[in-house]
């Protein structure tokens, strides 16, 4: 397996008075070997949580703003090429689209480990309007101004046995200093089935968000990526309606719809330039975020019985609130 050695820049950096209440929280590892903390009923990684309490205390929302969020591996990437290219159609066709020479992450910035990871009130008057970011956060745990003003959120999340693959393999190809990765995917599976993952517990994030999306719907879009997966035309058209920028009868006959999923369809993104040899400031390469993108691929890496507990897991967890996932293609 191909490895990146990444400095561990969090570590470093956590030395005021946030690296005093790191120290005194529940800490479990990582699949990568580094460690995750337990602050206000979420695992954080070592490199988010210092930016996440800022952008927790400090961030206001704008009513333009739109938040994409997710639990890690179930989408992210896909959906902020997806809403950058909805939300700016009027000012660049698919051919001449910034991500062509961007990747997504570049073009929509994560609040924890980009805007506030460095520093702890960000400029962030200089994002163009609407401004586009993101988060791993739980609903509960957002800054009061995002659930407070006209912002909108979409969320994005994938069934739990695809995700746990893809993050496991996300995370295992980095090699942090001084710190060993877990040996295997049964490893740290038992921690998982606990809920002990980055951003997790998987069902409380789900939850908070779904819950949401059903007493808030004109203020958050709930999709799965299956969904995605299995029908995008109409799943771009629920985005655009979501944010107030329907998809004009015009622009359905001239395919704009279209040449918009076929720029941000995986094969697309794969395959420019930048996203096969360029590598974000962390030191990731950005190919790591483009894998297999398959539905059910954690048929090649659980064992059943694994999955079959887990599964039930999340059930009994979700119990009653009518959120279901699709293990299958
Ligand atoms: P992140 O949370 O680190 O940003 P995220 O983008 O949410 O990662 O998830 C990566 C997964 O989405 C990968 O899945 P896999 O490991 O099962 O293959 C990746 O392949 C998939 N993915 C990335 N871009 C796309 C896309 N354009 N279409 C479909 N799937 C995609």
């Amino acid at each position: 397996m191909e490895t990146t050695t990444i400095s561990s820049n969090g570590e470093s950096e956590v030395k005021d008075e946030i690296q005093g209440l790191i120290a005194s929280l529940p800490s479990e590892k990582n699949w990568d070997g580094s460690p995750l903390y337990f602050y206000q009923g979420v695992w954080y990684p070592v490199f988010a949580i210092r930016g996440a309490l800022s952008f927790q205390q400090h961030f206001i929302a704008q009513d333009t703003d739109i938040i994409l969020a997710s639990m890690p591996k179930s989408g992210t990437t896909w959906l902020k090429a997806l809403t950058f290219s909805v939300v700016n159609r009027n000012i660049y066709s698919p051919k001449e689209s910034p991500l062509l020479a961007t990747p997504p992450h570049e073009l929509v910035r994560f609040f924890e480990i980009d805007l506030y990871s460095k520093k702890q009130l960000p400029d962030l008057i200089q994002l163009p309007s609407p401004r586009i970011c993101s988060c791993h956060s739980h609903y509960e745990t957002l800054p009061q101004s995002i659930r407070d003003s006209g912002c909108k959120i979409v969320y994005i999340c994938r069934n739990p046995l695809d995700q746990l693959v893809s993050y496991f393999h996300f995370s295992r190809k980095f090699k942090r200093e001084n710190v060993k990765p877990l040996s295997s995917i049964e490893e740290g599976f038992d921690n998982v089935c606990l809920g002990i993952q980055s951003y997790g517990p998987f069902w409380d994030t789900v939850l908070g968000y779904w819950k949401a999306s059903l007493e808030r719907p004109d203020k958050v879009l709930f999709l799965k990526y299956e969904d995605l997966k299995e029908d995008i035309i109409s799943n771009l058209k629920k985005i655009a309606e979501f944010l107030g920028i329907p998809f004009t009868d015009k622009e359905e006959k001239e395919g704009v719809i279209e040449e918009i999923s076929r720029l941000c369809s995986l094969d697309s993104l794969r395959n420019l330039e930048v996203n096969k040899n360029g590598v974000r400031p962390s030191g990731l390469p950005n190919s790591s975020f483009f894998r297999k993108g398959e539905v059910g691929d954690w048929t090649n890496y659980l064992s059943p019985f694994m999955a079959e507990n887990y599964l039930k897991i999340v059930e009994e967890k979700l119990g009653g609130s009518g959120l279901t996932f699709r293990t299958s293609q």
